[in-house]
């Protein structure tokens, strides 16, 4: 389905607008030069990795939900916005959908923008991560931050990707090109995954953070803790699967958190400093399922978060 950019007008004095008044089509080749820090929205159309998830659908509208929540933010000051479109072509095949994200990732960095990617399922996050790691010179390392309340990192079923697969795609990627696996997962739920899972994936080098440390008590400590991870790495894909926050802000969402984090000041300094790094080269909400929420607070919160990152992006020389 195709979208089309609509929303408030308060004029066009540029302090007056919104998300809707200045978002342009992106085309890599015309925008590559004189646009300043360009944030390009790319949308992750498909639910079919949670289905093969056994997850419940819904995700698919995920792209359409997010753009209509994000089309009246106030326009960013310090960002030129640019629209991608959708990437297509999958059908129920993952890995289709993850090459074709990850191509489109590529052609946006290439172009000097920061993806802005709109899902989707999770498995949105391994083309992320690759189409980063294509565009980025040889060598660098690309470091991936999490905030979800699972791991993501389960074996494939029957060798094929879904929407609980895509860091242990990363994980073996790395393996195969003898590449360090940097993964910082936060705000784990260990409801939500087993006792086998957490210590798997701690042993494959994976860094998980429980819900519990999103606290005022402890946010000096987790903070220190994300600086040394960021200090390690060359760019940053920041991911936020919704299913993060408690299902009581986030209900639209395959697999809901009934004691999920909440998006209030500790969330908001903890984004806000992984955002200001000066790494983050794209940015990903997954899991959005529009069939799902209730009264669109799910998508509402996905674009707030969004605002709160781009609002804390520096700007690049
Ligand atoms: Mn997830």
């Amino acid at each position: 389905m195709t979208w089309t950019w609509r929303g408030r007008d308060d004029g066009s004095d540029p302090a007056a607008q919104r998300w809707h008044q200045v978002i342009k089509p992106w085309d890599a080749i015309a925008h590559a030069r004189g646009r300043r820090h360009p944030m390009v929205v790319i949308g992750y159309p498909t639910d079919a990795g949670v289905r093969a998830n056994f997850g419940r659908g819904g995700a698919v509208e995920g792209p359409l939900a997010l753009r209509a929540a994000c089309a009246n933010l106030p326009a960013p000051t310090t960002h030129a916005l640019f629209d991608a479109g959708d990437v297509s072509g999958g059908g129920d095949d993952v890995e289709t959908w993850q090459r074709a994200l990850s191509a489109a990732v590529a052609a946006v960095r290439a172009g000097g923008g920061i993806p802005v990617i709109l899902g989707g399922g999770h498995d949105q996050a391994f083309g992320h991560w690759l189409g980063t790691v294509h565009a980025a010179s040889e060598g660098s390392i690309v470091g991936c931050i999490n905030f979800d309340s699972h791991i993501d990192m389960r074996p494939l079923l029957g060798g094929r990707a879904h929407s609980g697969t895509p860091y242990s795609q990363v994980q073996q990627w790395c393996a195969a090109h003898h590449r360090p696996f940097k993964y910082l997962l936060l705000g784990m739920q260990q409801t939500h995954n087993t006792p086998a899972l957490i210590q798997s994936a701690s042993a494959g080098g994976g860094q998980l953070v429980d819900a519990d440390a999103f606290h005022p008590g402890q946010e000096a400590s987790l903070l220190q803790l994300i600086d040394r991870f960021i200090a390690t790495v060359d760019h940053v894909c920041l991911s936020v699967d919704l299913d993060v926050f408690s299902a009581a802000v986030a209900p639209g969402v395959s697999a809901p958190s009934p004691m999920g984090i909440i998006p209030d000041a500790t969330f908001r300094t903890i984004i806000r400093r992984i955002a200001s790094s000066g790494k983050i080269a794209g940015i990903e909400i997954a899991e959005c399922a529009p069939c799902l929420d209730v009264g669109g607070r799910t998508a509402r919160l996905g674009a707030a978060v969004i605002d709160t990152i781009v609002r804390s992006l520096p700007l690049v020389p």
